[in-house]
This record gives C-alpha cells, sequence and structure tokens, in this order.
C-alpha cells in the first residue's frame, strides 16, 4: 500500500471512531448484586457506545419508585438516561430512538425478561416482545415492537 493511502485511511478512521462514543451520554444502571443478566446487558449497552455506569444495589424498589416505573413493567434492572428511566432490557438501538425522538414520557421499557432480548440471549430462540414508554401517570404506550 502507498503512504498516502494509509495517511488517507488513518484520518478517516480517527475521524469516525471517537465521535461515535463522544455523542452517547453516560447510562447509569442500577442492578442487584447477583444478577448476571444485567451484566450482560450493560454489557451490549457498551457495545453499542454507551459509557456506562454500574451501581449495585441490593434493593432496587427505591430507584424504580423514584422513576415511577410502573408496576407492570417492573425487570431486573434500572437505568437513567438524559433524564428518563429505561427498565429491564431494552435494546441499545431503542434508547437511541428515544434520545432522538425525545417523547414526552418519563421512560420506557420491557417487563419481564424475555428470551433473545439483550442480555436475556438464549442459544437462537427469540420470544417477541414489546418495550413500552410510560408517563408520569403510569399510562403506558407501546413505544417499539421486536
Ligand atoms: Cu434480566
Amino acid at each position: 500500500m502507498r503512504p498516502w493511502i494509509c495517511v488517507v485511511l488513518l484520518a478517516l478512521l480517527s475521524a469516525g471512531a471517537p465521535a461515535l462514543a463522544a455523542d452517547l451520554p453516560e447510562v447509569t444502571v442500577y442492578k442487584t448484586p447477583t444478577c448476571g443478566c444485567c451484566g450482560k446487558w450493560v454489557e451490549h449497552l457498551e457495545a453499542s457506545g454507551f459509557p456506562v455506569q454500574t451501581k449495585v444495589l441490593d434493593d432496587l424498589s427505591a430507584v424504580k419508585g423514584r422513576n415511577g416505573v410502573p408496576y407492570e413493567l417492573a425487570s431486573c434492572h434500572t437505568a437513567e438516561v438524559e433524564g428518563y428511566a429505561v427498565e429491564g432490557h431494552v435494546p441499545a438501538d431503542v434508547i437511541l430512538k428515544l434520545l432522538k425522538e425525545k417523547p414526552d414520557v418519563a421512560g420506557i421499557g420491557v417487563p419481564g425478561m424475555p428470551l433473545g432480548s439483550p442480555g436475556m440471549e438464549y442459544g437462537d430462540r427469540k420470544e417477541p416482545y414489546k418495550v413500552w414508554s410510560f408517563d408520569a401517570d403510569g399510562k403506558l404506550k407501546v413505544y417499539a415492537q421486536r
């Protein structure tokens, strides 16, 4: 390869890579000490370019309460990003959609732990599931479907 080609490639690569990480806001993830799938979801976020801060708590009910997470949406972990709550195994691209669209909601969530959602991979098994949004009054709406 000619040297000038290397220089151009290097410039292209370094222009693209850091911009991605710098653009994404930090996600704070609250999880319990023994939750393995929570850790896998954190890895999924990091692989998607989100900086993540993990906080380990024995009881997440206070975090869920202050974020207004409806009982029906409760899952194994709760996250906060740019003033929104993100409950459960929400795919990173749906979080990107949330940050881009900035809907007037308190947060989004995937109830339970559907097989095949990020962090809940189990071979090829994929359960269809919905990502719900919720507002301060606990009103639910379908925000995305998988
Ligand atoms: Cu889980």
